[in-house]
């Protein structure tokens, strides 16, 4: 009988140490997902997110003397090409950025060289 109770007691302190691990893995968990929504508020500081083989949003509206950035958040490479050759990003990796300011009201269009589907527009109100 003593030797039962006492492997009983062995059982629940494994319990007990196996329930505490798995709380301390929870608020593991909680903490990446922090990281997470904070990775996300640096990359909506771009203007245009670049997923999906699409520009987000495909027109954008800015002012004379504007500096506009298109960040790649997809996991294949992309450009940002003006139609007019005002600018060129180059190839973009996921993550990279590119910017440009316009001096000059109108209306620019651009496409990925890499992807010739993918086309924007940028207007420029002066
Ligand atoms: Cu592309």
């Amino acid at each position: 009988m003593r030797i039962d109770r006492r492997s009983l007691l062995i059982g629940l302190v494994l319990i007990a140490a196996t329930a505490c691990s798995s709380s301390s893995e929870s608020s593991t968990t909680t903490s990446t997902e922090a990281t997470a929504t904070s990775t996300t508020e640096a990359a909506s500081r771009a203007d245009i997110i670049i997923d999906g083989f699409t520009f987000d949003p495909s027109t954008f509206t800015v002012s004379v003397g504007d500096t506009v950035t298109w960040e790649n958040v997809q996991g294949v490479g992309h450009t940002t090409t003006a139609d007019g050759g005002e600018w060129n990003s180059g190839s973009l990796s996921t993550g990279g950025t590119f910017s440009h300011t316009f001096e000059t009201a109108g209306s620019f269009t651009y496409f990925c060289q890499i992807h010739p589907a993918m086309e924007g527009t940028i207007e420029v109100q002066g």
